[in-house]
């Protein structure tokens, strides 16, 4: 069996890359001419990869690609993928996350092997935005905030009374978003017009030790990493209170963490879990959308109280800044997806729970930064 997977330099695609050679496909990845290397996430399994030039921004060389290597399975992964980034750059953000995916489309679509080709695209929760379904169960509620709903991965209880589904009509909050919820109609408009088998996944956010920096997530994680590393080589005594900027110790000084808003929640996962979800669509005989999430909601607060928690510090308020410069024009507040129909369907379930999560990306982290020894600023 043959793939091509656009965006294989990213977190998902080096996941999912793995997860196909050693299901035996010959992997076809391609990746964008850029002036510095993008392939670290990808360099352990370089020698079992083929690896092409690409930007799925330029059609005629997308469809060149799809002719010439005849793959069975076509996954696409790129995209502009930072929210926040798509409020600054917003026509960047539709020509690669909408226009972009129109380009596969039609390339499938003229393609001599359109009917062999199964395609999956990387749809968002970032799509439901400001909505969410509240649940039907009133009389089985809790407490003013909680409700019993189904249970989709069997672990227990879902107690929430506000989630997202594949039912809960999109509302999108940003450009990313919109760009993301128009290619998931094209999907859905070529499938019923044109017969491709093209499926969606609807993902949650979903994290790892190879999560890209700028992520609510690896930013804190990356940033602990090098505190620790920074505090270890400091005297007894550091003052987080005296600078509202900078941790002090005897004539050295550490940048404190710059954050926004800590109170939006997210549903998050680990990418490798969620890429197996990926391909379990592209196994199916009909092609659909999934959600794919655990069925639990963290604010960001919560997931710097469990990271910070693994270096032992309780108490993080006097190292983190609240920046207005990290603020959303307009925000996303609550994500907690209900992952049933990919759990019944697919038979999938995610194994790493949120703690498990936030404790590899520390652990990662830190021993990162004890190897690369990054530059200390001083007074
Ligand atoms: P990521 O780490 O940002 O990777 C994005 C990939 O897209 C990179 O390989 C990047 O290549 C490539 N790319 C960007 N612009 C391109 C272009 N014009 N032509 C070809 N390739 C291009 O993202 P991720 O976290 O792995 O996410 C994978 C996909 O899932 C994305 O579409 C994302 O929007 C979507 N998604 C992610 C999450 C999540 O929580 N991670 C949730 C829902 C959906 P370079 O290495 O050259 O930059
Ligand atoms: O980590 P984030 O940037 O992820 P966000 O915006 O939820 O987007 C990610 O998940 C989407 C799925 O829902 C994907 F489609 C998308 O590609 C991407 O992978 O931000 C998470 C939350 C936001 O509410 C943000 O406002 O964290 C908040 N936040 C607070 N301070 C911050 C920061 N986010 C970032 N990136 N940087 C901060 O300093």
């Amino acid at each position: 069996m043959k793939v091509v997977i656009f965006g294989i330099t990213g977190q998902d695609g080096s996941y999912l890359a793995e997860l196909l050679v050693k299901k035996g496909y010959e992997v076809i990845g391609v990746t964008r001419r850029v002036s510095v290397n993008t392939l670290s996430r990808i360099e352990h399994i370089l020698p079992q990869l083929t690896i092409v030039e690409g930007d799925i921004t330029d059609g005629f060389n997308i469809s060149k690609i799809i002719e010439s290597h005849e793959p069975d399975e076509v996954y696409n992964l790129a995209a502009q993928s930072h929210v926040g980034t798509s409020f600054k750059q917003p026509s960047l953000t539709w020509d690669i996350t909408g226009a972009g995916v129109l380009n596969i489309l039609e390339a499938i679509r003229y393609s001599s092997r359109k009917d062999q080709i199964r395609f999956y695209q990387a749809s968002s929760s970032e799509m439901f935005g400001k909505n969410y379904t509240t649940s039907e169960n009133a009389s089985l509620m809790m407490s003013d905030d909680k409700v019993v709903v189904d249970d989709p991965t069997g672990k227990g209880f879902y107690e929430y009374k506000k989630y997202q589904d594949e039912n809960t009509p999109f509302i999108p909050q940003s450009p990313y978003g919109i760009a993301k919820l128009a290619a998931h109609h094209l999907v859905r408009n070529y499938r019923e017009s044109y017969g491709i088998h093209g499926s969606c996944g609807i993902l949650f956010n979903h994290e790892s030790e190879r999560r890209g920096e700028q992520f609510v997530t690896r930013k804190i994680t990356k940033w602990i990493g090098e505190f620790v590393l920074w505090s270890n080589q400091s005297s007894m005594d550091i003052d987080t209170t005296s600078d509202p900027d900078f941790i002090l110790d005897n004539g050295r000084k550490f940048p404190k963490l710059r954050l926004g808003n800590l109170d939006a929640r997210r549903d998050w996962g680990h990418a490798a879990d969620y890429v197996e979800a990926m391909w379990l669509m592209l196994q199916q005989d009909e092609p659909d959308d999934y959600v794919v999430a655990t069925g639990e909601t963290r604010s960001v607060r919560e997931f710097l109280d469990a990271s910070f928690s693994f270096v032992e510090v309780d108490d993080w308020s006097n190292l983190v800044v609240i920046d207005p410069e990290f603020y959303r024009a307009a925000e996303v507040e609550y994500l907690l997806g209900i992952p049933t129909k990919a759990k019944r369907k697919l038979g999938w379930s995610p194994r790493i729970d949120f703690k498990s999560l936030a404790e590899r990306m520390v652990a990662y982290d830190v021993k990162e930064a004890g190897l690369q020894r990054p530059s200390i600023q001083t007074v």
